[in-house]
């Protein structure tokens, strides 16, 4: 899978795919992400992307012609399977549309910033809107990583047996359960005895009590869907 970032802050999106799971996706050429400077691309001189919103108000706005440089200029490279926008507005981000994301090819995101783009590149080439929560960012980039990372450890192949999303939270759509390690007697805080009766079947039914438990307290709202 190959992800194109559309920013006018590269230099944000490097260390999040610089290390661990992220890291190791790319060294085994099950991922591949490009940061693209959108002020490399602009015709404007001295690098503007930005100018002031029609009809007046505070705020600068993403104008269309960078972008769509940009945008056309991947496009002519290959077919992209998505071209989403990072957004407050937009549809909220879930397991499920991680899960849709993980299986496409080819995904270009444009990340945000001052008031937003020009409304007619989200008309005519954004193909999603996607924002990470109902809260305001300064900008796209740190949703566009969270998106990515999301997205990236779903690619099959990427994780292994002991890092595996079957058992995430909300891959179940239920919140997962409880986990512990050594010691089993912490400062005389026990671990649960069914999680060391070595029974495999004990073990699932707890585990699934226990998810059933936590969904219901903190995301009842799950339970229903
Ligand atoms: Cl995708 N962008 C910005 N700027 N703020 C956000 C967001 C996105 N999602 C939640 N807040």
């Amino acid at each position: 899978m190959r992800i194109d970032i559309i920013t006018v802050l590269p230099e944000l999106l490097v260390s999040p795919f610089s290390h661990s799971i992220m890291k190791r996706a790319q060294e085994k050429g099950l991922l591949e992400v490009y940061t693209h400077n959108l002020r490399d691309t602009t015709p404007y001189k001295q690098g503007q992307v930005d100018d002031y919103q029609f009809g007046g108000g505070a705020g600068m706005v993403m104008m269309p012609e960078p972008l769509a440089i940009a945008i056309e200029l991947l496009q002519k490279e290959r077919n992209y399977d998505e071209v989403i926008f990072m957004t407050p507005d937009g549809a909220m981000f879930d397991q499920k549309t991680a899960n849709n994301l993980s299986m496409k090819t080819n995904i270009i995101i444009i990340c945000g910033h001052y008031k937003g783009i020009d409304e007619r590149i989200r008309q005519h080439f954004v193909t999603r809107e996607i924002s990470i929560g109902d809260y305001v960012l300064s900008g796209g980039e740190l949703a566009a990583a969270v998106v990515v990372d999301a997205i990236g450890r779903l690619i099959p192949g990427v994780l292994n047996d002991e890092t595996s999303a079957l058992f995430d939270s909300f891959q179940d759509g239920l919140l997962a359960p409880p986990v512990y390690t050594r010691p089993a007697n912490f400062r005389g805080w026990e671990v649960p005895e069914q999680l060391l009766c070595g029974d495999p079947k004990k073990i699932d039914n707890w585990r699934h009590e226990q998810s059933l438990k936590r969904t219901a307290e903190r995301r009842p709202g799950l339970l229903e869907e």
